[in-house]
């Protein structure tokens, strides 16, 4: 633990506590006790960032002690053509429209390729619902990436993806995931989740599965022993009940799932800030760094049964991720190569991060910087010595 969560008991510490108004949740955390949808709400609603991030990093280095992960990965968008038409999305292109495009199979082997070529330990896929693929496209896609490199992790397919692909394809969801499964995913993203409330929903993507649907396919992928992750798209038009209305179902839908006895479980919490640039809800500002690091704050202590919270650098920015570290997140997740969804909608993403500039920033925030694979199993832990010549890499620059 650090120094700082070691003051725990503090004098001055408790006073600044108790000054938030927060005392009563502050014994709560020292408890290990589950926080209630009020309690949630409460620090939504307070100003004292330093107290809250203090909580959840309390509970960040319960579980986590200084270690902070990353991963090298690549992310993969087959295809932007896609049936619905999200007011949040830059993405998206209907078929036929100029910048719509679907990659060939050669494509999709020539980027796991390039991948290999830099050490990447996971493939990250999101597509658009495609409406003139046949289901084949998806199976012959994971079969390709295996064959090129039998050993990389591949997480793909949001929720939304699958439950699209059901309907379509006039499957079950428990026979689109099998497929899939039997061709080769392991793992899938958190995307698609949004925010739950109906009445955000009903505004931003009225389209999309409903939460049920979104829910009904973790739950599968659980039974069928997935490991999951889950978003929560935030700093739009949602009000603060309804961020924890989103947080509160996601803790129940792993608790079903652990009494349940599934294999699979959800793996990482990931807040996705908006981004306003290129689509229809472009005219709302975004919110500051406050929020950024309250939404991880928060999330790390609300959902008490989820092991990881991810701070994805692509959406708040490297330097507040670097921050992130001592606000409740554990992991700034990866190298991402060629990042598409969010650069579309404003984002300084599009070309990644190298593992050098990773490691540097995880250190320079006084973390442990850990090389994880898609499971969070470690790959390398760096020792000073390889932190130096990592930092000397990314001022040269020469290491990817
Ligand atoms: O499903 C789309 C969101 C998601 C915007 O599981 C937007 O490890 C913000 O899910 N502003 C795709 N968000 C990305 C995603 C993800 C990213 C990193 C890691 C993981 C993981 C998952 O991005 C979409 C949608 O919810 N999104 N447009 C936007 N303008």
């Amino acid at each position: 633990m650090s120094s700082i969560a070691a003051l725990s008991n503090h004098t001055l510490v408790k006073q600044l506590v108790k000054s938030s108004g927060l005392d009563d949740i502050y014994q709560k955390v020292m408890d290990h006790e589950r926080l209630s949808f009020e309690d949630g709400l409460r620090l939504f609603e307070n100003k004292e960032l330093a107290v809250i991030g203090y909580m959840a990093n309390i509970v960040r280095e319960r579980l986590h002690g200084n270690r902070s992960y990353f991963v090298r990965n690549r992310q993969l968008n087959p295809t932007n053509v896609c049936e619905y038409s999200c007011m949040f999305c830059s993405f998206y292109r209907r078929e036929g429209e100029d910048g719509g495009y679907t990659m060939t199979m050669d494509e999709i082997a020539q980027r796991v390729r390039n991948g290999i070529s830099h050490g990447i330990q996971e493939i990250h896929i999101t597509s658009g619902l495609h409406p003139q693929l046949p289901f084949s496209y998806y199976t012959d896609m994971l079969k390709t990436i295996k064959t090129e490199a039998p050993t990389l992790h591949i997480k793909g397919f949001t929720a939304v993806e699958i439950e699209y692909y059901a309907g379509h394809y006039k499957m079950t969801i428990r026979e689109v995931l099998t497929k899939l499964i039997e061709a080769g995913l392991e793992a899938m993203p958190g995307g698609g989740a949004e925010i739950f409330a109906d009445r955000v929903r009903r505004k931003i993507c009225d389209q999309k599965s409903t939460v049920d649907g979104w829910i009904k396919v973790h739950e599968m992928a659980h039974e069928l022993g997935l490991m999951t992750n889950a978003t929560m798209l935030y700093g739009h038009i949602e009000r603060y009940d309804e961020r924890i209305d989103h947080l509160i179902r996601l803790r129940n839908l792993q608790d079903g799932s652990k009494a349940r006895g599934c294999k699979g479980s959800f793996n990482t919490f990931i807040p996705l800030k908006y981004q306003h640039e290129n689509n229809r809800l472009k005219k709302l500002p975004q919110v500051g760094a406050f929020e950024d690091l309250k939404v991880i704050a928060v999330s790390r202590l609300m959902l008490d049964n989820f092991p990881n919270i991810k701070a994805y650098w692509v959406v708040i920015g490297k330097n507040l991720a670097q921050v992130s570290l001592s606000y409740g997140a554990n992991e700034i997740e990866g190298t991402i190569l060629e990042e598409t969804i969010m650069s579309m909608a404003g984002t300084d993403s599009k070309q990644g991060m190298t593992t050098g500039e990773l490691v540097k920033l995880i250190s320079d925030a006084g973390r442990q910087p850990i090389e994880r694979d898609a499971l969070y199993n470690v790959i390398r832990e760096f020792s000073p010595e390889d932190i130096i010549n990592s930092n000397r890499q990314v001022i040269l620059p020469v290491m990817n």
